[in-house]
């Protein structure tokens, strides 16, 4: 493993950075400079060289000093998610594979579909989840963004792992609204054993409030890709719906489900939302956002107000706080619902696409290389938090 000291992001790179902001992340008018600073038992050393020269950002090790992280793969390509298996770690990169790490070691395995991704803006091979009996099936769920017919759309499909490779076995939905931007694509298994996918609204706010579209919805079905008998709408995915762009998705242990999901562009911007997730709720967008309320619709439990953080993964610890990586924000979050509280765990990194925690350590997956970050040269990177 390789002692993760360097610091990504200097002040004076921060300026370019929010410069090279687009769509929906550059319009946020309060965004002020992430700090630089480290958690408290971080390899401390300011950085003196240039982004992509890693070489010279690299401060000299001590015996004494714990790094704040360790990285255990490198020169990720646009990951997006970090699932286990045991002690083997499989992330998917948004080109269109999928990488498995074992002891530091890394395989890029390459996914056989039926239908290409389509790798433009925030689309392509988003969403990879391994089956809840993976270990004896062999199988991973996949959402990924396609093109057909001059539509750009997006697919849930079924994989298998053969080999070093993964092939599709089925298509379990397709025609959900896609678009350069707002493409959702996170997966999560219920703790009902059920398949729930996020979907974005394509970039037509008006999708979210229409029931007979895919777009800007959680929608939930079986492990094989059926409506469940129980879903809140007749023979619909539908779960919860009236949602602008949800990229999080966790449960707490008392089984309440939580979503995050990206505020409005332009102006205001911001208002990222944390919401508690109900089947058949309408969480308001394109209607309503922030504190604001209409009958029938949900306000979310917390807002960024006018700050955006852009969050992405999320998962919940064992004492029910949700851990939210960040892409504009760069930076782990963790709000506790208990105290109504937003506060910075880790930073200094760069773009964050994806949280996880196993046997008490967080995980993270960096996102500087999917054209919004300024990538250090052995980005992006999966890294352990210590401590
Ligand atoms: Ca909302």
């Amino acid at each position: 493993m390789l002692k993760g000291s360097k610091k990504a992001a200097a002040v004076l790179m921060l300026t370019v950075w929010i410069g090279a902001m687009t769509a929906c992340e550059q319009n946020e008018p309060s965004v002020t400079a992430p700090a630089v600073n480290s958690p408290s038992n971080a390899t401390s050393n300011p950085p003196s060289g240039t982004a992509g020269n890693s070489e010279t950002t690299e401060p000299a090790e001590t015996a004494e000093t714990e790094a704040a992280y360790e990285v255990l793969a490198e020169r990720l390509r646009v990951p997006w998610v970090i699932e286990f298996d045991g002690d083997t770690i499989y992330t998917s990169e948004r080109e269109g594979g999928v990488v498995k790490v074992v002891n530091g070691e890394t395989t890029r395995q390459s996914v056989h579909l039926a239908k290409p991704v389509h790798g433009r803006g925030e689309g392509g091979f988003l969403g990879f989840l391994l089956a809840p009996d993976f270990a004896q099936s062999r199988n991973a769920y996949a959402y990924h963004t396609y093109r057909e017919n001059g539509k750009i759309l997006n697919r849930v499909v079924l994989l298998k792992q053969n080999g070093n490779q993964w092939d599709e076995v089925q298509a379990l939905l397709e025609g959900i609204p896609g678009a350069a931007n707002h493409d959702g694509g996170r997966m999560a298994i219920g703790p009902d054993n059920q398949l729930y996918v996020t979907t974005g609204d394509a970039q037509q706010g008006e999708l979210a409030q229409d029931l007979n579209s895919l777009a800007g919805k959680i929608l939930r079905m079986t492990l094989d890709g059926k409506v469940p008998s129980d879903n809140p709408f007749p023979d619909s995915y539908v779960y919860s719906y009236g949602h602008r762009n949800p990229q999080g998705l966790d449960w707490d242990s008392e089984g309440v489900m939580y979503n995050t999901e990206h505020g409005p562009s332009g102006t205001p911007g911001g208002h990222d939302e944390i919401n508690i997730i109900k089947p058949g709720g309408n969480y308001g967008w394109p209607d309503i956002y922030g504190d604001a309320e209409k009958a029938g619709m949900i306000t979310p439990i917390y807002h960024t107000g006018e700050k955006a953080i852009a969050p992405s993964g999320m998962t919940i610890d064992d004492n029910n706080r949700l851990l939210i990586a960040t892409l504009l924000g760069s930076a782990l979050y963790r709000y506790d619902p208990a105290a109504d509280e937003l506060s910075v765990v880790f930073e200094g990194e760069g773009r964050l696409r994806d949280v996880k925690i196993k046997d008490g350590k967080i995980y993270v997956i960096t996102n500087n290389t999917d054209g919004r970050g300024i990538p250090a040269e052995n980005d992006d990177r999966l890294l352990v938090l210590n401590g």
